[in-house]
């Protein structure tokens, strides 16, 4: 059954390579995409996308909104840089300026009006912060009735965190920690929300042998554009660092419509969203359930992404 998929990003590696992979997905229609500068700069994440959905949308009319959205927590520019090295991929650009055009409204407003006009219900999907969702509930109250669900790459429930800042606890991921305000306001929401967080990405972290895997196959277009984007974030090695890359988004993305390669269990929780562990989602039991996915098979994911990025040339 095809789902109407509403996917709204954040520019990075891995956001950008969740939208190639998720225009291969026969189950998926897109009906919008919105992309936000949060983990990135908005225009060449706007302008990425754009590209990706040229080269390798199969002619899919879709449009590209841009995101007029502020974090209370900007994320390290140094990070913020790759998606100006995507958007420069020759693979990207051999046919000159982008043809998917930009949508006229703000990333908020046109995920309320593309959903609203759905046919069916819609399928959000999120691997960046969550600010132009709760923009879009305070504004629409009845987008929930046409929302089928959340899938958002955020959060963790162990207090292991990925923000390394002044002024705050470690216990947080850093698209929750971005805009904590917006977490609390999409979990308030009646929203049935599934939730990919570190307890999962950490089983799949970027690695030599992962990008060896992928050199091999770089005859076709999609795994040799997967390859250059993650060529441009540092594997984990020796050790684990703060800049250290996953395949946080890929695996919210793939697992989202493969449901298989994943295990879920429904957690009751809230958010907290001031003081030095403000974004920080935890357990509580009479919270409100999340579907949680806590493992993954990591040979099916990896598979599943071979077979996906074939499809594409
Ligand atoms: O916390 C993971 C989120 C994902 O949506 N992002 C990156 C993914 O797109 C932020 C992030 C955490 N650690 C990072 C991040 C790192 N080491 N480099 C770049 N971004
Ligand atoms: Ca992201």
């Amino acid at each position: 059954m095809v789902q109407n998929v509403y996917f709204s990003h954040d520019g990075a590696v891995d956001d950008l390579v969740s939208l190639f992979l998720l225009l291969q997905m026969d189950n998926v229609k897109l009906i919008g995409v919105g992309a936000i500068g949060a983990d990135s700069y908005t225009e060449p994440a706007v302008s990425a996308s754009r590209k990706i959905i040229d080269r390798f949308g199969h002619g899919e009319k879709l449009e590209v909104a841009s995101s007029n959205a502020r974090g209370v927590h900007t994320f390290p520019t140094e990070w913020r840089m790759d998606s100006f090295r995507v958007d420069a991929f020759p693979v990207l650009n051999e046919f000159g300026a982008p043809k998917t055009p930009i949508a006229k409204e703000p990333a908020w407003k046109d995920m309320v009006d593309k959903i609203m006009a759905s046919d069916s219900k819609v399928t959000v999907l999120m691997t960046g912060p969550l600010t132009d969702l709760a923009s879009a509930l305070k504004a629409e109250p009845k987008l929930q009735d046409k929302i089928e669900k959340l899938v958002w790459m955020g959060g963790t429930f162990d207090n292991r965190g990925n923000v390394a800042e002044p002024e705050q606890d470690g216990t947080m991921e850093w698209n929750a920690f971005w805009d904590p305000e917006a977490v609390k306001t999409v979990w308030d929401s009646s929203l049935e929300i599934h939730m990919v967080g570190l307890e999962s990405t950490r089983k799949v972290p970027l690695t030599n042998d992962v990008r060896d895997r992928w050199a091999k196959q770089r005859k076709y277009a999609g795994l040799d554009l997967i390859g250059n984007g993650y060529a441009l974030v540092p594997p984990l090695a020796h050790f684990e660092t703060n800049s250290t890359y996953y395949l946080w988004d890929v695996l919210t993305t793939v697992s989202s419509q493969y449901p298989e390669i994943v295990k879920t269990k429904i957690v009751n929780s809230d958010v907290i969203s001031d003081g030095p562990a403000q974004g920080r989602t935890f357990e509580k039991a009479d919270g409100r359930p999340v579907e949680m996915v806590y493992d993954v098979d990591h040979d099916a994911f990896f598979d599943k992404i071979d077979e996906l990025a074939r499809k594409a040339d």
